[in-house]
Protein backbone atom coordinates (compact mmCIF):
# COMPACT_ATOMS: atom_id res chain seq x y z
CA UNK A 1 0.00 0.00 0.00
CA UNK A 2 1.67 3.58 -0.87
CA UNK A 3 1.73 6.16 1.59
CA UNK A 4 -0.70 8.05 0.26
CA UNK A 5 -3.54 4.64 0.56
CA UNK A 6 -3.17 4.73 4.02
CA UNK A 7 -3.46 8.03 5.03
CA UNK A 8 -6.96 7.89 3.15
CA UNK A 9 -7.12 4.80 4.74
CA UNK A 10 -6.77 7.28 8.04
CA UNK A 11 -9.04 9.74 6.48
CA UNK A 12 -5.77 12.06 6.51
CA UNK A 13 -3.66 13.72 4.49
CA UNK A 14 0.12 12.99 3.52
CA UNK A 15 1.79 15.94 1.48
CA UNK A 16 4.32 17.13 -0.43
CA UNK A 17 6.18 20.72 -1.09
CA UNK A 18 6.76 21.16 -4.55
CA UNK A 19 9.75 22.37 -6.47
CA UNK A 20 8.15 24.70 -9.63
CA UNK A 21 11.03 24.44 -11.38
CA UNK A 22 11.65 20.12 -11.67
CA UNK A 23 7.57 20.16 -11.86
CA UNK A 24 7.93 22.50 -14.50
CA UNK A 25 9.95 20.98 -16.60
CA UNK A 26 8.16 18.15 -16.86
CA UNK A 27 10.16 15.41 -15.05
CA UNK A 28 7.24 12.52 -15.26
CA UNK A 29 9.34 10.42 -12.52
CA UNK A 30 8.55 13.39 -10.08
CA UNK A 31 5.60 13.60 -11.11
CA UNK A 32 4.08 10.46 -10.73
CA UNK A 33 5.97 9.50 -7.54
CA UNK A 34 4.39 12.51 -6.36
CA UNK A 35 1.10 11.41 -7.33
CA UNK A 36 1.09 7.72 -6.32
CA UNK A 37 2.80 8.73 -2.88
CA UNK A 38 0.73 12.05 -1.57
CA UNK A 39 -2.83 13.44 -1.46
CA UNK A 40 -1.90 16.71 -0.80
CA UNK A 41 0.14 19.31 -2.18
CA UNK A 42 2.18 22.67 -1.03
CA UNK A 43 3.91 24.79 -3.47
CA UNK A 44 7.60 25.37 -2.30
CA UNK A 45 7.40 28.89 -4.10
CA UNK A 46 4.67 29.54 -6.96
CA UNK A 47 2.12 30.68 -4.70
CA UNK A 48 4.43 33.29 -2.43
CA UNK A 49 3.20 36.80 -2.98
CA UNK A 50 6.81 37.85 -4.11
CA UNK A 51 6.16 34.77 -7.46
CA UNK A 52 2.62 35.34 -7.91
CA UNK A 53 2.14 39.01 -7.38
CA UNK A 54 5.97 40.41 -8.02
CA UNK A 55 4.77 43.81 -8.74
CA UNK A 56 0.92 45.65 -8.25
CA UNK A 57 -0.52 44.69 -11.28
CA UNK A 58 1.49 41.95 -12.72
CA UNK A 59 0.22 38.45 -11.15
CA UNK A 60 2.37 35.33 -11.99
CA UNK A 61 -0.17 32.00 -12.49
CA UNK A 62 1.51 30.09 -14.70
CA UNK A 63 3.46 27.76 -12.16
CA UNK A 64 0.72 27.88 -9.14
CA UNK A 65 -1.96 27.12 -11.86
CA UNK A 66 -0.42 24.08 -13.74
CA UNK A 67 0.07 22.47 -9.80
CA UNK A 68 -3.12 22.62 -9.23
CA UNK A 69 -4.71 21.16 -12.17
CA UNK A 70 -2.32 18.52 -11.53
CA UNK A 71 -3.58 18.15 -8.11
CA UNK A 72 -7.39 18.41 -8.91
CA UNK A 73 -6.52 15.51 -12.00
CA UNK A 74 -5.24 13.04 -9.25
CA UNK A 75 -7.78 13.98 -6.63
CA UNK A 76 -4.91 15.84 -4.40
CA UNK A 77 -5.82 18.62 -1.74
CA UNK A 78 -3.76 22.10 -2.09
CA UNK A 79 -2.65 23.86 0.61
CA UNK A 80 -1.89 27.35 -0.14
CA UNK A 81 1.38 28.67 1.27
CA UNK A 82 1.89 31.64 1.95
CA UNK A 83 -0.14 35.45 1.96
CA UNK A 84 1.61 37.07 4.45
CA UNK A 85 5.30 36.55 5.64
CA UNK A 86 7.47 38.52 7.62
CA UNK A 87 10.83 37.62 7.22
CA UNK A 88 10.70 36.46 2.73
CA UNK A 89 8.93 35.80 -0.01
CA UNK A 90 7.28 39.23 -0.29
CA UNK A 91 8.05 41.81 -2.46
CA UNK A 92 9.54 45.58 -2.37
CA UNK A 93 5.98 47.02 -2.99
CA UNK A 94 4.94 45.29 0.38
CA UNK A 95 8.04 45.67 2.53
CA UNK A 96 8.83 49.62 1.62
CA UNK A 97 5.42 50.44 1.96
CA UNK A 98 5.15 53.37 4.44
CA UNK A 99 1.59 53.69 4.84
CA UNK A 100 -0.87 51.24 6.54
CA UNK A 101 -4.05 52.35 4.94
CA UNK A 102 -1.61 51.60 1.42
CA UNK A 103 -0.65 48.42 3.10
CA UNK A 104 -4.41 47.66 4.04
CA UNK A 105 -5.44 47.88 0.46
CA UNK A 106 -2.47 45.53 -0.82
CA UNK A 107 -3.41 42.73 1.23
CA UNK A 108 -7.58 43.39 0.27
CA UNK A 109 -6.34 43.32 -3.51
CA UNK A 110 -4.07 40.40 -3.29
CA UNK A 111 -6.41 38.06 -1.09
CA UNK A 112 -9.68 39.34 -2.64
CA UNK A 113 -7.72 38.11 -6.24
CA UNK A 114 -6.00 34.73 -4.87
CA UNK A 115 -9.14 33.53 -3.34
CA UNK A 116 -11.26 34.37 -6.26
CA UNK A 117 -8.76 32.74 -8.32
CA UNK A 118 -9.06 29.53 -6.19
CA UNK A 119 -11.81 29.37 -5.00
CA UNK A 120 -13.09 25.87 -5.16
CA UNK A 121 -9.75 24.38 -6.15
CA UNK A 122 -7.48 25.57 -2.78
CA UNK A 123 -8.88 23.79 0.15
CA UNK A 124 -6.74 25.84 2.65
CA UNK A 125 -4.03 28.48 2.95
CA UNK A 126 -1.22 29.30 5.37
CA UNK A 127 -2.44 32.86 5.81
CA UNK A 128 0.39 34.01 7.77
CA UNK A 129 3.58 32.64 7.88
CA UNK A 130 6.31 32.47 10.87
CA UNK A 131 4.55 35.73 12.97
CA UNK A 132 7.31 34.63 15.07
CA UNK A 133 11.23 35.76 15.59
CA UNK A 134 12.64 32.24 13.83
CA UNK A 135 14.71 31.22 16.88
CA UNK A 136 13.56 33.24 19.46
CA UNK A 137 10.26 33.80 21.50
CA UNK A 138 9.50 37.15 20.20
CA UNK A 139 7.50 38.32 17.27
CA UNK A 140 9.41 39.05 13.98
CA UNK A 141 9.69 42.49 12.70
CA UNK A 142 8.19 43.13 9.55
CA UNK A 143 6.03 46.13 8.03
CA UNK A 144 2.85 44.38 8.72
CA UNK A 145 3.41 44.67 12.76
CA UNK A 146 5.17 48.26 12.74
CA UNK A 147 2.43 49.28 10.36
CA UNK A 148 -0.49 47.50 11.31
CA UNK A 149 0.17 47.02 14.50
CA UNK A 150 0.69 44.02 17.30
CA UNK A 151 -2.68 42.59 16.37
CA UNK A 152 -2.42 42.18 12.38
CA UNK A 153 -2.62 38.77 12.62
CA UNK A 154 -6.53 38.87 13.25
CA UNK A 155 -6.71 41.87 10.69
CA UNK A 156 -5.56 39.41 8.10
CA UNK A 157 -7.58 36.81 8.94
CA UNK A 158 -10.67 39.23 9.16
CA UNK A 159 -10.00 39.97 5.27
CA UNK A 160 -8.87 36.53 4.16
CA UNK A 161 -12.55 35.29 5.70
CA UNK A 162 -14.25 38.09 4.34
CA UNK A 163 -12.70 37.15 0.80
CA UNK A 164 -14.19 33.35 1.04
CA UNK A 165 -15.59 32.35 4.00
CA UNK A 166 -14.53 28.91 2.15
CA UNK A 167 -11.60 28.30 2.57
CA UNK A 168 -9.69 27.19 5.72
CA UNK A 169 -7.13 29.95 7.01
CA UNK A 170 -4.63 28.83 8.75
CA UNK A 171 -1.53 30.37 10.56
CA UNK A 172 1.74 28.19 10.06
CA UNK A 173 5.03 28.59 12.77
CA UNK A 174 8.31 26.71 12.57
CA UNK A 175 10.72 25.35 15.36
CA UNK A 176 7.68 26.16 18.46
CA UNK A 177 8.74 22.52 19.20
CA UNK A 178 11.90 22.74 20.14
CA UNK A 179 12.20 25.97 21.39
CA UNK A 180 9.68 26.25 24.81
CA UNK A 181 9.47 29.64 25.05
CA UNK A 182 8.26 30.37 21.30
CA UNK A 183 5.79 27.73 22.10
CA UNK A 184 4.68 29.92 25.08
CA UNK A 185 4.21 32.80 23.43
CA UNK A 186 2.19 31.27 20.28
CA UNK A 187 -0.21 29.75 22.57
CA UNK A 188 -0.80 32.60 23.98
CA UNK A 189 -1.41 34.31 20.63
CA UNK A 190 -3.00 31.75 19.08
CA UNK A 191 -5.52 31.52 22.58
CA UNK A 192 -6.45 34.93 21.93
CA UNK A 193 -7.13 34.88 18.38
CA UNK A 194 -9.61 31.73 19.26
CA UNK A 195 -11.41 33.34 22.61
CA UNK A 196 -11.63 36.62 20.56
CA UNK A 197 -13.31 34.30 17.92
CA UNK A 198 -11.53 35.25 14.86
CA UNK A 199 -12.28 33.04 11.53
CA UNK A 200 -9.02 30.51 12.45
CA UNK A 201 -9.35 26.87 10.96
CA UNK A 202 -5.97 25.51 12.25
CA UNK A 203 -2.27 25.53 13.02
CA UNK A 204 0.67 24.30 11.27
CA UNK A 205 3.63 23.56 12.95
CA UNK A 206 6.11 23.15 10.56
CA UNK A 207 8.82 20.35 11.89
CA UNK A 208 11.44 21.05 10.16
CA UNK A 209 14.18 19.22 11.99
CA UNK A 210 17.59 20.80 11.34
CA UNK A 211 19.69 19.86 14.46
CA UNK A 212 22.51 20.10 14.63
CA UNK A 213 23.24 22.58 11.52
CA UNK A 214 20.64 25.26 12.49
CA UNK A 215 18.19 24.51 15.22
CA UNK A 216 18.76 25.14 19.37
CA UNK A 217 17.53 21.01 20.24
CA UNK A 218 17.63 17.67 18.84
CA UNK A 219 14.23 16.25 17.43
CA UNK A 220 11.60 15.34 20.35
CA UNK A 221 8.61 13.66 19.67
CA UNK A 222 6.92 14.58 22.87
CA UNK A 223 7.27 18.19 22.62
CA UNK A 224 5.46 17.81 19.17
CA UNK A 225 2.95 16.11 20.82
CA UNK A 226 2.58 18.77 23.26
CA UNK A 227 2.01 21.31 20.46
CA UNK A 228 -0.50 19.44 18.54
CA UNK A 229 -2.31 18.97 22.05
CA UNK A 230 -2.04 22.63 22.38
CA UNK A 231 -4.01 23.48 19.57
CA UNK A 232 -6.01 20.62 19.67
CA UNK A 233 -7.60 21.42 23.07
CA UNK A 234 -8.34 25.06 21.74
CA UNK A 235 -10.74 23.06 19.13
CA UNK A 236 -8.37 23.89 16.30
CA UNK A 237 -7.44 21.57 13.62
CA UNK A 238 -3.39 20.85 13.51
CA UNK A 239 -0.94 19.70 10.58
CA UNK A 240 2.65 19.14 10.24
CA UNK A 241 3.72 21.21 7.40
CA UNK A 242 7.02 21.10 6.65
CA UNK A 243 8.63 18.22 8.18
CA UNK A 244 12.32 17.86 6.84
CA UNK A 245 14.88 15.82 9.39
CA UNK A 246 18.49 16.46 8.66
CA UNK A 247 20.91 13.45 8.69
CA UNK A 248 24.23 14.57 9.28
CA UNK A 249 26.82 13.58 6.29
CA UNK A 250 29.38 11.99 8.81
CA UNK A 251 27.23 9.88 11.04
CA UNK A 252 27.39 6.13 9.25
CA UNK A 253 23.82 5.02 10.89
CA UNK A 254 22.08 8.40 9.47
CA UNK A 255 19.48 6.90 7.57
CA UNK A 256 18.64 4.04 10.15
CA UNK A 257 18.17 6.95 12.96
CA UNK A 258 16.51 9.66 10.56
CA UNK A 259 14.57 6.47 9.83
CA UNK A 260 13.63 6.20 13.37
CA UNK A 261 13.01 10.15 14.46
CA UNK A 262 10.69 10.55 11.31
CA UNK A 263 8.41 7.33 13.16
CA UNK A 264 8.76 8.64 15.91
CA UNK A 265 7.28 12.12 15.26
CA UNK A 266 4.88 11.43 12.90
CA UNK A 267 3.68 8.66 15.47
CA UNK A 268 3.38 11.34 18.13
CA UNK A 269 1.61 14.19 16.07
CA UNK A 270 -0.70 11.61 14.13
CA UNK A 271 -1.83 10.00 17.62
CA UNK A 272 -3.61 13.02 18.20
CA UNK A 273 -7.10 13.09 16.55
CA UNK A 274 -7.01 16.81 15.81
CA UNK A 275 -3.94 16.08 13.42
CA UNK A 276 -5.18 15.84 10.05
CA UNK A 277 -1.88 16.02 7.68
CA UNK A 278 1.79 15.65 7.35
CA UNK A 279 3.27 17.24 4.59
CA UNK A 280 7.25 17.34 3.80
CA UNK A 281 9.21 19.77 2.48
CA UNK A 282 10.35 18.45 -0.68
CA UNK A 283 10.34 14.82 -2.20
CA UNK A 284 13.29 13.39 -2.63
CA UNK A 285 17.04 14.42 -1.19
CA UNK A 286 18.19 15.18 -5.25
CA UNK A 287 16.10 18.46 -4.51
CA UNK A 288 16.12 20.38 -0.70
CA UNK A 289 16.24 23.74 0.53
CA UNK A 290 18.40 22.06 3.24
CA UNK A 291 21.28 21.10 1.43
CA UNK A 292 20.97 24.77 -0.26
CA UNK A 293 21.17 26.22 3.45
CA UNK A 294 23.42 24.15 5.48
CA UNK A 295 26.15 21.83 3.19
CA UNK A 296 25.43 19.16 0.84
CA UNK A 297 24.04 15.68 1.68
CA UNK A 298 22.03 16.19 4.67
CA UNK A 299 19.34 13.79 3.07
CA UNK A 300 16.47 15.35 4.50
CA UNK A 301 13.76 13.34 3.13
CA UNK A 302 11.83 10.38 2.17
CA UNK A 303 13.36 9.14 -1.00
CA UNK A 304 16.29 8.97 -1.83
CA UNK A 305 18.35 10.48 -4.98
CA UNK A 306 16.82 8.31 -7.50
CA UNK A 307 13.49 8.21 -6.18
CA UNK A 308 13.78 5.49 -3.57
CA UNK A 309 12.55 4.78 -0.82
CA UNK A 310 14.63 5.21 2.36
CA UNK A 311 14.24 3.61 6.00
CA UNK A 312 12.35 6.96 6.76
CA UNK A 313 9.57 6.11 4.24
CA UNK A 314 9.56 3.03 5.66
CA UNK A 315 9.04 4.17 9.23
CA UNK A 316 6.23 7.19 8.14
CA UNK A 317 4.65 4.46 6.50
CA UNK A 318 4.39 2.89 9.75
CA UNK A 319 3.33 5.70 11.67
CA UNK A 320 0.70 6.30 8.34
CA UNK A 321 -0.68 2.23 9.18
CA UNK A 322 -1.03 2.64 13.18
CA UNK A 323 -3.38 6.05 12.33
CA UNK A 324 -5.44 3.43 9.84
CA UNK A 325 -5.99 0.92 12.47
CA UNK A 326 -7.19 3.24 14.82
CA UNK A 327 -9.24 5.61 13.22
CA UNK A 328 -10.56 3.49 9.71
CA UNK A 329 -12.08 5.54 7.29
CA UNK A 330 -16.20 5.03 6.68
O1 LIG B 1 12.04 25.81 0.58
C1 LIG B 1 11.72 27.14 0.23
C2 LIG B 1 12.83 27.73 -0.63
O2 LIG B 1 12.94 27.03 -1.85
C3 LIG B 1 12.53 29.19 -0.90
O3 LIG B 1 13.63 29.78 -1.58
C4 LIG B 1 12.30 29.94 0.42
C5 LIG B 1 11.88 31.38 0.17
O4 LIG B 1 10.66 31.43 -0.50
O5 LIG B 1 11.27 29.31 1.18
C6 LIG B 1 11.54 27.96 1.50
O6 LIG B 1 10.44 27.41 2.22
C7 LIG B 1 10.22 27.91 3.53
C8 LIG B 1 8.72 27.92 3.76
O7 LIG B 1 8.06 28.65 2.77
C9 LIG B 1 8.39 28.49 5.15
N1 LIG B 1 9.11 27.79 6.18
C10 LIG B 1 10.55 27.61 5.99
C11 LIG B 1 10.83 27.01 4.60
C12 LIG B 1 12.32 26.79 4.42
O8 LIG B 1 13.01 27.99 4.45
Amino acid sequence: MSLRDLAAAGGVRVGAAVNDQIFGSGDEHYRSLLADEFNSVTAERAMKWSWIHPEPDRWDWKASDELVEFAEAHQMQVRGHTVVWPHWGTPDYITQCADADALRQHLVDHVHELFSHWAGSVARVDVVNEPLHWLEGRPADSVWRSLLGEDYLAEVLTVAHQADSNIELWINETHTEVIPDKHDLFTRIVADLVERDLPLHGIGIQGHQLYPDFSPGPPDPDQLYRGVTTFSDMGLEVAVTEMDVLAHPTDPARLDVQGRIYGELVDAALSVDACQEVTFWGLSDAHSWVDEHFGPDRAPLLFDREGHPKPAYDAVTAAFASRARRTPVG
